[in-house]
């Protein structure tokens, strides 16, 4: 059985799905005899990145810390799963080149229109950011620059949670890290 590490790099905005699809990814995972390290943005805003602020600067240390994390861990042949917004490219770029000479490395753009995102609005985050109550916040008054050849893309408004999940899956099994 493949059991190559891997890092699945989930990056899009504010209530795209990141965080659902990661964690059912997650737990189909867990069903499949490989455990995961989950490095979600607010769990890793909490433990990891607590200083830092949202401004450019910040946001690409944190990014760096949570690539060198998911490189320890597809390096002992683990399966991180790493959900931030990550919202600049050429820092994605450098958490994939941290990455891939150790193990997999999968960039899953969750790509679910603005929107959606902001109509969803689970936090009221949009609402405030647009009242000017949140500054530099991503999509309203920050960048998002979008990744141009992601291993995988998903919009949520349009794919099943599960359906996703069986995708990256299916992508995982390919490279033999299942
Ligand atoms: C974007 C912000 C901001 C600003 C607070 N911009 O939907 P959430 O609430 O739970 O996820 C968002 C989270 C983003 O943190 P990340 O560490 O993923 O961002 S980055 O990759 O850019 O470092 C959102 C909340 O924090 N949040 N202020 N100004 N999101």
């Amino acid at each position: 059985p493949g059991r190559r590490g891997a890092t699945c790099f989930f990056t899009g905005l504010s209530g795209a799905g990141k965080s659902t699809v990661a964690r059912a990814l997650a737990a189909r995972l867990g069903q499949l005899d490989r455990t995961v390290s989950l490095l979600d943005g607010d769990i890793i805003r909490k433990h990891l990145s607590s200083e830092l602020t949202f401004s450019k600067e910040h946001r690409d240390l944190n990014i760096r810390r949570i690539g060198y994390v998911a490189s320890e861990v597809t390096r002992h042949a683990g399966i991180a799963i790493c959900a931030p917004i990550a919202p600049y490219r050429i820092t994605r770029a450098t958490v994939r080149g941290m990455i891939e000479s150790l193990g997999e490395f999968l960039e899953i753009h969750v790509s679910t229109p603005i929107q959606i995102c902001e109509k969803r609005d689970p936090k009221g985050l949009y609402a405030k950011a647009h009242a000017g109550l949140i500054k530099d916040f991503t999509g309203v008054s920050d960048p998002y620059e979008e990744p141009e050849h992601p291993e995988i893309a998903i919009d949520t408004s349009q794919v099943e949670v599960e359906d996703a999940v069986a995708r990256i899956v299916a992508e995982l099994r390919a490279r033999g890290c299942l």
